[in-house]
């Protein structure tokens, strides 16, 4: 019997956002579509057109263009198809429309992503229960202790979830399997899209060594920038400095981690996580306060509690659309209120602002014990495009953070 290895899986789902577009129009399929931009007048007369007829028998004629978009949108997808145009995530919807006028342009929806984010990662777990959720459209999965994950280093069980999550949603993906999460991440784009690798220790030098250090998932462009400054460019060159040279240009943290990450180690383990229902503070005063009486003192704690949620969702790196407000009386009783935005945010002003009014609507006759402020409605920041970081902000003593897993009867509190 052979000894178990530690193998470890990252899933990306291909093309994710036009994918699922495709799945929705089946007659956009093998053509150049880039999903990106607000919703326009076209994209309302092709959701009537929805409405009237079934989706596969809209003419190819009725869906909106690329050619003549004007506007500051950016592309958040496209497909393989339009990328050979050399149109990619992050590109202006302008620059693209140069490049590949023909593309089809849809609007984002994502709710529908979301949908299909949740069915995917549904069946991975039904086939190998050990998988961290890192966002929309990928994870992490320990193949070690699962049926099949030994088997051609994890080849046999990454076949059987691409074919099942193919077979029972449409959607494709690639998956790259490796000794830790740091080389399957890198893997899972080597064959993309449709694509399995497998990575061995032993593949160090020939697979990874030669690629870019920004393969590298944590090497970012200003560091980039800073190891070409140096001759820097592959990650087998990083790997030639010695960790005390890292340490010397790059600091003790980043130094040892740059050296562990050129020579392909990483022990982190795969986390069972689930996304977070809602990002929550709240406070309980040490004398009840009153809101005319003690307006000041409940303005100010009511800010902190807004920037500490804000910064909670930018560490976290999430976004929320629905702000709500907890007050618990003098007698203990409790209310809730809440509003919904239409665009999601991580941004103090906005939180502020919105459990403000939330704040209006509640009776305030009655000194108060308690004060919380919640956002709810969360996804993931890379999501949304235009969301605004804050800067994280000292922790305040007597406060609770909670990060609900578990959505309580759809209660904000
Ligand atoms: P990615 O996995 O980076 O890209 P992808 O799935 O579209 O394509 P690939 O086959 O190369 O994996 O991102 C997943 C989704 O996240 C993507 O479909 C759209 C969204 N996204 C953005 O909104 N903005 C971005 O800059 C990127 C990179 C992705
Ligand atoms: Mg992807
Ligand atoms: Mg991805």
């Amino acid at each position: 019997m052979s000894e178990k290895i530690r193998r470890i899986a990252h899933l990306d789902m291909d093309a994710f956002y036009a994918s699922v577009e495709l799945l929705r129009y089946p007659q956009l399929q093998g053509l150049p579509v880039v999903i990106g931009g607000a919703r326009r007048a076209e994209d309302e007369t092709l959701r009537q057109l929805q409405e009237h007829n079934s989706l596969a028998r809209i003419a190819l004629d009725a869906f909106p263009r690329l050619q003549g978009y004007t506007g500051r949108g950016v592309v958040t997808t496209a497909t393989y198809a339009a990328r050979q145009f050399g149109v990619g995530s992050a590109l202006g919807l302008m620059k693209a429309a140069k490049l590949c006028p023909q593309a089809i342009l849809l609007p984002v929806d994502f709710a529908e992503y979301r949908k299909y984010s949740r069915a995917f990662k549904t069946i991975v777990t039904d086939i190998a229960p050990l998988m961290e959720d890192r966002g929309v459209d990928e994870v992490y999965i320990d193949f070690t202790d699962v049926p099949g994950g030994q088997r051609e280093g994890g080849r046999v069980l990454a076949r059987l979830i691409q074919k099942t999550i193919f077979e029972q949603t449409g959607l494709t993906c690639s998956i790259g399997v490796a000794p830790n999460k740091l080389l399957a991440k890198m893997a899972s784009e080597f064959n993309k899209p449709k694509g399995i690798a497998v990575v061995f220790e032993e593949d160090l030098q020939s697979k990874i060594w030669p690629l870019a250090c920004r393969k590298i998932n944590g090497i970012g462009p200003k560091t980039d920038v800073k190891l070409q400054g140096m001759g820097i460019q592959t990650i087998g060159e990083l790997a030639q400095k010695t960790v005390d040279w890292l340490i010397d240009h790059f600091g003790q943290k980043t130094g040892a981690w740059l050296f562990d990450a050129a020579h392909g180690r990483d022990q982190r383990p795969v986390v069972l996580e689930s996304e977070p229902v809602s990002i929550s503070r709240e406070t309980t005063f040490e004398r009840d306060l009153h809101a005319v009486r003690d307006k000041a003192a409940l303005g100010a704690i009511f800010t902190r509690l807004c920037q500490q949620v804000a910064s909670d969702l930018a560490a976290k790196g999430y976004v929320g659309k629905t702000i709500g407000i907890k007050l618990r009386y003098e007698d203990f009783k409790s209310v809730t209120r809440d509003q919904t935005l239409d665009d999601y945010t991580a941004d103090f002003a906005v939180i502020r602002q919105t459990a403000g009014l939330c704040l209006k609507r509640v009776p305030l006759a009655q000194r108060l014990r308690l004060l919380g402020v919640r956002v709810a409605t969360l996804v993931k920041a890379e999501q949304v495009q235009e969301f605004i970081t804050n800067q994280p902000l000292a922790p305040v003593k007597q406060t609770q953070s909670a990060i609900d897993i578990e959505a309580r009867n759809n209660q904000l509190f």
